[in-house]
Order: structure tokens, then C-alpha cells, then sequence
């Protein structure tokens, strides 16, 4: 069952239903493809940090609306690895019959493996099998405030070291020689970056989680062992139903998620067989930062 909302400044422009107490909204009534009017996009923007995700039906976006879409939140990111859409760089194809996508199927956030991750992620569904494939989205607020106020302690100030490769491995991203030769690149271009592992949300100013099992390699004031269990005590933890959304797409959904406050998972539970194409846009963010 859900609820319904009306966001009203100045006047009503966006209706949400929402999807858990924690986590995820639909949003009603707007259409993506057109340049979104000042107090709709305010109102989204405020959707997005009190909800997380957002999803929109009936979107039927094309590359260049979608990174139009997104570039109103703030410029796009290039990626070093996934292939892109013809004429648009910045949309990110994710097509499971050309890609292997299994490292999708991890609880991870975007792109961490940058100095300044992504502030958001806009994903529209353009194959979608009739059943599987979902996608989860887990909140960074709900999992740390569900822990205890001893452990938050002791994980505030303590930072881990975060790298590409994690998700990224020579054996699936750099098998034929032009690919050997991005993937090597791309590890120049991306050497290991450092985030807090609690982080303060820039614009709510919320305590997160902020180490995801995609590209989280070390916490780095701790010993090795110490690091692997506290960091699979937290990966662990961050995957708890209470703190998720699960989402069954159709095609021409579109999926508007928080990167900073939020991981997410792919389910990988389709066969080879069935053809799933999703398109991402990703929105550059800041530094993370504890203090
Ligand atoms: O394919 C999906 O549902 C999500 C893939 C993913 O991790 C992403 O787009 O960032
Ligand atoms: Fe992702």
C-alpha cells in the first residue's frame, strides 16, 4: 500500500507515492522530456533528499533528453569503462548482451573511485524481461542511524580507501587488446582515492554510510583483519530489507536516485538469454567530508 503526498511551493506541482518508510517515491505527473519549471525542479530536488529515489513512469527519453534531464541537477559525468550512446558520451549504455554486468550485482554506490563521487544517477529502463531483473536501493541514513551509538563512534573519523578495480576486474573489463587498453587507462586515470567512512550529507547535513562493497577496498586506520570484518559487518548491514526499496521495471521507467545517501544492487537473476538494456546518466558531485 501507499501513500500520497503533495509537495505544494509555492504551488502543488508534484505528487509522490510513497514506497517504504525509509526509502523511494513515485513521482506523478511530470514529463521528464521538457526543461522542468523552477518550482517543479525545486520540488524535486527536495523529493530526492527526503526520499532518496525517485521513480517516474512512462518516460519514454531518448540519450539527449535523458542528459538534458540530468544536466538541470548539475554537469555530467563521463564514464572511463561502460560503453556510451552514439552522440552522447555523457548516457552510459548498460546492455547485458554486450556487457558483462554480474558486477552490477553488488550493493555499491556510483563511481566512488573518484575524488568527488556522483551526486546522483538517472537510470531509464529501455529492455526490461517481464520478470527479474529488479533493481534495490538501500538508505545510508536509515543504516547508520540503526547502529549503535558506540559504533557510530567508533567509525566516525576513520577513512577507506576506495578503487576502481573492485568493480572493474582485468578478467571481465580487460580481455581483448582495445580493451586491455582502456581498462589500463582507466586505472591511470583512476588511482585509489580516499573518502570518510562516515560522511555528512552536503545539503541535509545527515550522518551515511559511506563504504559500499563495489569499490571499498580498506579501512584504513585499521589493521587488515580488523578492515575485512568491520567492512563486511557494514556491507552486511546496509543490505537489511528495512533499509531498502525494490524496484520491478517496465520499460521507460526512470529510476532518479541520491548517490550520496543511497547504494543500490541489480539483481542478476535473468538468464543470458533475455535482453535487458537500461541508459545512465550520471551527475558529477563533491568531496565526501566528516568535518
Ligand atoms: O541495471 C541496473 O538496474 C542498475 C545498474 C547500475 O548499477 C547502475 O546503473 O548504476
Ligand atoms: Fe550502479
Amino acid at each position: 500500500m501507499s501513500s500520497s503526498i503533495t509537495l505544494s511551493s509555492p504551488k502543488p506541482s508534484l505528487t509522490l507515492s510513497l514506497l517504504s518508510p525509509n526509502i523511494g517515491a513515485i513521482v506523478h505527473g511530470i514529463d521528464i522530456t521538457q526543461p522542468l519549471a523552477p518550482d517543479t525542479k525545486q520540488a524535486l530536488e527536495t523529493a530526492l533528499l527526503t526520499h532518496q529515489v525517485l521513480f517516474f513512469r512512462n518516460q519514454a527519453v531518448n540519450p539527449q533528453q535523458q542528459a538534458a534531464f540530468a544536466r538541470q541537477f548539475g554537469s555530467l559525468h563521463i564514464h572511463p569503462i561502460f560503453p556510451q550512446a552514439d552522440d552522447q558520451p555523457e548516457i552510459v549504455i548498460l546492455d547485458n548482451q554486450q556487457t558483462d554486468l554480474r558486477d552490477n550485482a553488488i550493493w555499491h554506490t556510483d563511481v566512488t573511485f573518484v575524488e568527488s563521487p556522483p551526486l546522483g544517477s538517472v537510470l531509464a529502463a529501455k529492455k526490461v524481461p517481464d520478470f527479474g531483473g529488479d533493481t534495490l536501493w538501500s538508505s545510508s541514513y536509515a543504516a547508520f542511524e540503526a547502529l549503535s551509538p558506540s559504533f557510530q563512534t567508533l567509525l566516525e573519523g576513520l577513512t577507506a580507501t576506495h578503487n576502481l578495480i573492485q568493480s572493474f576486474p582485468k578478467e571481465r573489463f580487460g580481455n581483448t587488446p582495445k580493451a586491455f587498453e582502456q581498462w589500463q587507462q582507466a586505472q591511470i586515470d583512476n588511482p585509489s582515492v580516499i573518502h570518510p567512512v562516515i560522511r555528512i550529507h552536503p545539503v541535509t547535513k545527515k550522518k551515511l554510510i559511506f563504504v559500499n562493497e563495489g569499490f571499498t577496498t580498506k579501512i584504513n586506520e585499521l589493521s587488515d583483519t580488523e578492515s575485512k570484518s568491520v567492512l563486511a559487518f557494514l556491507f552486511a548491514h546496509i543490505a537489511q530489507p528495512e533499509f531498502t526499496v525494490r524496484w520491478h521495471w517496465q520499460a521507460n521507467d526512470i529510476a532518479f536516485w541520491d548517490n550520496r545517501a543511497t547504494q543500490h544492487y541489480a539483481t542478476n537473476d535473468y538468464s543470458s538469454q533475455t535482453h535487458r538494456v537500461m541508459h545512465r546518466a550520471t551527475i558529477n558531485g563533491d568531496k565526501p567530508f566528516y568535518t
